[in-house]
């Protein structure tokens, strides 16, 4: 198996788990951070055996508390312009991952670290879990998604209220307004998020991308749109192979048997 400096990968059954692995630095995500996330999500992807992802941080205290400001700090604007800074996260981390994966929010996940946990299909988070997109305090703004994707998940009076104070959310006000999934105790949180993986895991192959593929969709296409797409979905997948095997064994009383065909 490939062997990253700053995360751990390790495939449990059909389930990748991704660590982030920089505890000293509340797992900040620095370039390398993200050269290494980029190639592990790239491997999880072309691995057929694969079929669903958990991205968690290593340590207690944090999921990632943001980009990384040391870097950030030394560099002029014009590298970020040049090097078009954050636009890989969304290439290959959303763009490029049509299977499912999993945000398991452990302690803060602040800044870049909230806008990585918002690019996952879903958060589970730790009770002790804490949000917020605090880059008004350095004197920039969100650059990784977090003022587009944090407004249509907990709505604009909340999201611009964070975002122009900085403030946290803690758990339980994160799970009330629509940004996470579920909270579990933290000590709960890594098994309930690799069983939560595993369950997708087990579901038919190409109904699990189809799905992912039309929930996104409502995020960004007209209602009309959406709804003509999702119906479009479904008459592909009933042409399929684990559609007649899905109806068939729920009329014959027996578990299904998944092709991903
Ligand atoms: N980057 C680099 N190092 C960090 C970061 C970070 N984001 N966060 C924490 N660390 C480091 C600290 O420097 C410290 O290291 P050291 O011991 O060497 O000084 C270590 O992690 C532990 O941190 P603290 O001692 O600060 O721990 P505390 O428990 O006292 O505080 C906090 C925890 C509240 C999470 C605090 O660390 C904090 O506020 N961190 C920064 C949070 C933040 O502002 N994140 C947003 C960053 S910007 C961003 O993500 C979006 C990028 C968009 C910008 C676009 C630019 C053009």
């Amino acid at each position: 198996m490939t062997q990253y400096s700053n995360i751990l990968v390790d495939t449990r059954g059909a389930v990748t788990l991704v660590t982030l692995n920089r505890p000293q630095a509340l797992n900040a995500l620095s370039s390398s951070v993200l050269e290494d996330l980029i190639a592990a999500f790239a491997a999880f992807e072309a691995d057929e055996s694969q079929r669903c992802a958990v991205v968690t941080g290593s340590g207690e205290k944090a999921f990632a508390a943001g980009a990384d400001i040391k870097e950030m700090a030394e560099k002029p604007a014009a590298e970020f312009y040049a090097d078009d800074m954050f636009v890989r996260w969304q290439s290959h981390l959303v763009g490029a991952v049509r299977k499912p994966w999993i945000a398991a929010v452990n302690g803060f996940a602040l800044g870049g670290g909230c806008e990585l946990a918002m690019m996952a299909d879903f958060i589970i988070a730790a009770d002790t879990a804490r949000f917020g997109q605090p880059e008004i305090k350095l004197g920039v703004v969100p650059g990784m998604g977090g003022s587009q994707r944090l407004t249509r998940a907990i709505g604009k009076a909340k999201a611009m209220e964070m975002i122009l104070t900085g403030r946290m959310m803690d758990a339980a006000e994160a799970e009330r307004s629509g940004l996470v999934a579920k909270v579990v105790p933290s000590a709960e949180l890594l098994d309930c998020a690799l069983k939560t993986a595993e369950a997708i895991a087990a579901m038919p192959p190409l109904a699990v991308l189809a799905a992912k593929e039309l929930v996104n969709a409502a995020q960004e296409l007209p209602l009309g749109e959406g709804i003509r797409l999702e119906r479009r979905l479904f008459h592909v997948l009933a042409a399929t192979e684990d559609k007649a095997e899905g109806m068939a064994a729920f009329v014959e009383k027996r578990p299904a048997v998944w092709q991903g065909r």
